[in-house]
């Protein structure tokens, strides 16, 4: 089954709004196999935005993810990768969709709440920069059919 990477950012955690989103993530139907509060450091960080080391933004975003707790996750269910980026909505909140977690709770690019994996390849290298293996968790909801087909 698909998995992805999501980051609630440090913004989430000091505007307390962990539950509202994650409350989204679980009304939606995907399954959180593992969660992880945590501190990144510089390095983990530089590795995590590796694909950005040459923007204008990089330094400013390294700082701001380093700067308290973040929530790290991995959701899983059938194409979880985009639903959840459908989710977030796109990169700037001012220009997001109503009813995504961006376009409704944030404003500006910095403060933009969530990461999540932008493809398989991203999905399979992130969640191996924040989880062990063994922290991911299987197992089944009695709703599952529910859910899926
Ligand atoms: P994404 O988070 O929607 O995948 P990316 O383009 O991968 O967006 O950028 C990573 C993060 O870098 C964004 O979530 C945002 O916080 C920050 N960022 C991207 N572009 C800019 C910018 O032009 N100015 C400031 N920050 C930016
Ligand atoms: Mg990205």
């Amino acid at each position: 089954m698909e998995q992805t990477l999501v980051l609630l950012k440090p913004d989430a955690i000091q505007r307390l709004l962990i539950g509202e989103i994650i409350s989204r993530i679980e009304s939606k139907g995907l399954k959180i196999v593992a969660t992880k509060l945590t501190v990144l450091d510089k390095d983990t960080a530089n590795q995590h935005y590796g694909e950005h080391s040459e923007k204008p933004f990089f330094n400013d975003l390294v700082n701001f993810i380093t700067s308290g707790p973040i929530l790290a996750m991995v959701l899983e269910g059938k194409n979880a990768i985009s639903i959840t980026r459908s989710m977030m909505g796109e990169t700037n909140p001012a220009t997001a969709n109503p009813g995504t977690i961006r376009g409704d709770l944030a404003t500006t690019m910095t403060y933009n709440l969530i990461h999540g994996s932008d493809s398989l390849k991203s999905a399979i290298k992130e969640i191996s920069l924040f989880f062990k293996k063994d922290e991911l968790i299987s197992y089944n909801r009695t709703i599952e059919n529910w859910i899926q087909d």
